[in-house]
């Protein structure tokens, strides 16, 4: 399926020769009873389902006993039965294969469905399939599926190829097409409708959108069309009866279904203040990331669903080793904790051999387990404050947070340049704008904010600090100069409070990367689970476990 090849690449204009893969591609002539019907360029992978599928996916042949043997020979295959070899070709847009016959119209029926939750699960899991295409760029794929999972997958450079060769090993394999779904990596064209139409497949699903022929041909025909299915949403072009609310989860919400899982296994949710409105509305445990990980620690549930960032279900695992910590979205990083790497600690270790190591809970398990004490911002004074004054203190990784403690605590930090980009967002000159015209707000700011913003606030507070100060605060305004999530719990816990926030644009994209859907879809796949080293992970609580000592948690 692939090859490796020598190539030179070329990266902001800096040349590297590396070895790399590229697909392979191959001529197939394809014969039935011994005559030459077409000639594919393809992938030299399942021949014999290719022909199998590109006679039946034609209407050419319509089942097992149309076919008495199967010969395959170098480049060559040849169907020997009942095969119908007059070919009404039509040149097509189709790619990997380019001709098709539109005669004969067919009514797809059968009583499939699926849900939506379905669709959105089985095409995230058919693209992490793609192994194909991540490495050479030039795969296409197609999947079958029934109502509860992927059944088969293939790859092909050519897209009919693909889907002509999952057709064809399903057929060989006795399988029927009326209680299956057909996933495609590409545009859903009239071909693709027709070769469904042909073996009876009553939807086709696509990442990709479908042409208006295939619109039409589908409607005709009585096949559901999904197009544009990724992320949370899809679009649905025909029959769309077949989509059913959630037919596994008997028409039940995805908030009861995830309510319904955790009781089911014994898993609670936790979500940081910065997470969607959503999330935050499914939670069991909202707070910030000492918070939680308390709270993962203290409960009884087996599994903790953490909504948040990497760092923090991190921190939750280190304090809980013997539970199942999930993230729904492992990509779910935070820049500030990837700004600073062990080898770059270590060489500001040497740099600085007395010094002890405090870092904040932004930090890799890696990084922690390289500090004395961890701290977060809410305690950050506290931690640097039981530190003996003749000791010199390096503050890991954010360099505004170090910069505030420094000045609250008078003690000259040897700071590492690390900041957050989402408080950054947040600017001085905007504050100004938005205190002018609510003069009467109260302004509460972050200290991972710069100092200039922070110099001009009235409190500063982490996001524990500002759900407590709105409480207690007689003000009716409120300007929050931190990550815009939190205004919608800031909102929920004090209707009759205004809230502005300090920047529109202080939106933290990673902490927006979890949704409702992929915390049920964590629930039932049990993923993504949270592993840590166990040195790694002792160390790293022993910098925790200081942390709590100092401020008595
Ligand atoms: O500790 C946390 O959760 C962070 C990083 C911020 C905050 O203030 O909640």
């Amino acid at each position: 399926m692939k090859s490796e090849i020598r190539v030179l690449k070329i990266k902001n204009n800096e040349k590297e020769r590396v070895d790399d893969v590229v697909a392979s591609e191959v001529s197939i002539t394809i014969k039935a009873n011994g005559n030459r019907v077409a000639s594919i360029l393809a992938t030299p992978s399942d021949i014999s389902e290719l022909a199998c599928g590109f006679f039946l996916s034609l209407g050419k042949i319509s089942s097992l006993s149309d076919i008495s043997e199967i010969n395959r020979q170098d480049g060559e295959v040849d169907i020997i039965g009942k095969v119908k070899e007059s070919l009404e070709l039509i040149l097509t847009s189709g790619c990997g294969k380019g001709l098709i016959s539109h005669s004969e119209r067919k009514k797809v029926n059968g009583n499939f469905s699926l849900s939506s939750f379905s669709i959105l699960k089985f095409i995230k899991e058919f693209q992490s399939m793609s192994s194909g295409f991540k490495d050479t760029g030039t795969l296409h794929s197609a999947a079958i599926c029934d109502r509860n999972k992927i059944i088969g997958f293939k790859e092909d450079i050519g897209r009919h190829n693909a889907v002509d060769k999952i057709i064809g090993s399903l057929f060989l394999k006795k399988e029927g097409f009326s209680d299956k779904a057909l996933l495609t990596s590409g545009r859903i064209t009239s071909e693709i409708v027709i070769k469904a139409m042909n073996v009876g497949i009553p939807m086709v699903i696509s990442r990709a959108g479908p042409t208006d022929l295939a619109i039409h041909l589908a409607e005709e025909a009585g096949i559901t069309l999904v197009g544009f299915a990724r992320g949370e949403r899809m679009n649905v072009y025909t029959n769309s009866s077949r989509i059913k609310n959630n037919s596994n989860y008997r028409n039940t919400s995805i908030q009861e279904k995830i309510k319904e899982l955790c009781k089911k296994k014994n898993a609670i949710i936790l979500a940081h203040n910065y997470q969607l409105g959503e999330v935050q509305d499914i939670a069991d445990s909202l707070g910030d990331s000492l918070d939680l990980s308390i709270k993962a620690k203290e409960t009884n549930a087996d599994i903790v669903v953490f909504c948040g960032v990497h760092f923090m279900a991190e921190t939750a695992k280190i304090l809980s080793p013997e539970k199942m910590v999930l993230m729904p979205d492992i990509n779910a990083g935070c820049p500030l904790a990837d700004m600073i790497s062990v080898p770059e600690l270590k060489s500001l270790k040497e740099e600085h051999p007395d010094a002890i190591v405090v870092s904040y809970v932004n930090t890799s398990s890696e990084i922690k387990a390289e500090s004395d004490y961890c701290c977060t911002s809410r305690n950050g004074i506290d931690v640097i404050n039981s530190i003996p004054k003749d000791k010199r203190i390096i503050f890991t990784p954010d360099k505004w947070l170090g910069d505030y403690i420094s000045r609250k605590t008078g003690r000259d930090l040897i700071l590492w340049n690390g900041f957050c980009p989402t408080h950054l967002k947040i600017i001085k000159n905007g504050i100004l704008k938005l205190k002018e015209k609510h003069p009467g707000a109260e302004l509460i700011i972050h200290p991972e904010c710069t100092r200039d913003v922070v110099l001009v606030s009235d409190f500063v507070y982490g996001t524990g600090g500002m759900i407590k100060r709105v409480k207690e605060s007689n003000a009716k305004e409120f300007i929050i100069g931190t990550e815009n999530g939190i205004i919608h719990r800031l909102k929920k816990e004090n209707p009759a409070k205004v809230f502005y926030p300090a920047s529109e644009l202080a939106i933290c994209p990673n902490m927006k990367l979890t949704t409702l859907e992929k915390v049920l879809w964590s629930l039932e796949d049990e993923k993504y689970k949270i592993e840590i080293e166990k040195e790694i992970m002792d160390k790293a609580r022993t910098s925790i476990e200081r942390m709590l000592e100092i401020v008595n948690v």
